[in-house]
């Protein structure tokens, strides 16, 4: 309570009148002349929307590591540099895909639910589209995010190229749980085996604790039907887990005692470690945050009042604190926080700065309920090999230099 007194006070100061004059004209009273538009009638309605035409186009940064022979293989990451608050709009919405998005017409798909139950089951898209429905707001984020934050010089680039494997949703449908208790579940059963119906059926085990716990069938996003590329017409979605065990396109559940060992949990989405061996199963996203604004590739125009700003989110449950530091960690302040009340969904932070055109390493670091900390960069190399991957949760580090470009360094 007394740290959010202090936090109120300080912002406060930095704020009122801070904001540099040669971006705050002065009024005087004379009558407003009126702009063309305010003389013309306006545009008819839209069906479906779009951006006002004044804005830069914000659109998806594509990692193709396949390049034109799958350019639906790979990352489409969100710009989360160029967004604001928690939710990630539909056509933004990171996507990643190991055999490109699959055309399914949903009438053809149906969803099956056998081995240990009672009684197998076949489902329609109508016929789940009839259960009661539930809505919850999750983050949804690639194991394999902020890979591009280990490569050995730190990248130029936006800090969604980097870090915008993740994207958080409205996502509403109904919990998984239902269709188990509806074919019974086997006392023998133990584990799940979920299952796409793109052309790779990327498939994962998951413990029936967790579907039976908080896994939904995930029929819409942010209000509308599932996009193609979030796994229409259906998709599991486990909170908090990493992304790729919310098997999109679903189009089969099997209940076994024990993993199915998929090609997608042996060779891939394994944590590799120093000694050589590697952890298979890392299911609960860490603790993360990252800077937005400003942000890698960013150019700070004036010096004076800046907002540093991001997102941070945690696998664990709710982000309790996130700080802020502009000197690269010496010393740490607290962060105003949005959103903190939901779990495993994303966080808005924001902190007032004055940049007083000096140089500065900004950086962020959250801790959740669990009272789990990000980790500096240092101990989340030390803890892998060095061709690790997956899992990165390290803090990010952007300098400013004294002509107001922020870059990307390893701090
Ligand atoms: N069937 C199927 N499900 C899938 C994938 C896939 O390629 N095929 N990719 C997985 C991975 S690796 C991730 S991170 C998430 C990404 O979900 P999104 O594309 O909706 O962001 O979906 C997962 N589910
Ligand atoms: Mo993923």
């Amino acid at each position: 309570m007394k740290d959010r007194r202090l936090f109120l006070r300080r912002s406060a100061a930095v704020v009122s009148g801070a904001v540099a004059a040669a971006l705050v004209g002065r009024a005087s009273a004379e009558p407003l002349a009126g702009e063309p538009w305010e003389r013309v009638y306006g545009a008819g309605f839209t069906r479906y929307g779009q951006p006002s035409r004044f804005e830069q186009p914000v659109g998806r940064h594509f990692g193709q590591p396949y390049g034109e022979l799958a350019p639906g293989s790979g990352a489409a990451l969100s710009p989360i540099e160029a967004l604001e608050g928690i939710i990630t709009p539909n056509p933004v919405h990171f996507i990643r895909s190991h055999s490109g998005t699959p055309d399914i017409d949903p009438k053809a798909h149906r969803l099956y639910i056998h081995g240990l139950v009672d009684r197998p089951l076949r489902f329609s898209v109508d016929a789940l589209l009839h259960y009661p429905r539930i809505t919850r707001t999750y983050f949804l984020e690639c194991s394999g995010n902020s890979s591009r934050a280990l490569t050995p010089q730190p990248a130029q680039v936006p800090a969604g190229a980097m870090h915008g494997n993740i994207s958080c949703a409205e996502w509403t449908g109904f919990p998984l749980r239902m269709l188990l208790e509806e074919a019974g579940v086997r006392p023998q059963a133990k584990w799940i085996l979920a299952e796409g119906a793109d052309s790779a059926h990327m498939s994962r085990s998951v413990p029936l604790e967790k579907a039976l716990d908080d896994a939904v069938i995930a029929l819409y996003q942010n209000g509308e039907r599932l996009r193609p590329e979030q796994g229409y017409p259906l998709r599991l979605l486990l909170p908090g887990w990493e992304g790729n065990m919310s098997v999109k396109w679903l189009r089969r559940i099997k209940l076994t005692d024990e993993p199915t060992h998929t090609k997608d949990e042996t060779s891939k989405y394994t944590d590799a470690l120093p000694d050589g061996r590697a952890l298979q199963f890392t299911f609960e996203m860490g603790v993360k945050s990252v800077i937005t604004r400003p942000s890698s590739t960013m150019q700070l125009a004036e010096r004076g009042f800046q907002e540093i700003s991001g997102i941070a989110w945690s696998g664990a449950g709710r982000v309790r604190r996130v700080e802020v530091s502009t000197d690269g960690g010496k010393t740490w302040a607290e962060a105003a926080l949005t959103g903190a009340e939901r779990p495993r969904a994303l966080v808005r932070f924001r902190y007032p700065w004055q940049w007083n055109g000096g140089t500065a390493l900004l950086q962020s670091r959250a801790i959740d309920e669990k009272g789990n900390v990000q980790p500096v960069r240092r101990d989340w190399v030390a803890r892998y090999a060095p061709d690790a991957r997956f899992h990165n949760n390290s803090i990010v580090s952007w300098a400013v230099e004294t002509d107001g470009r922020v870059k990307h360094v390893y701090a």
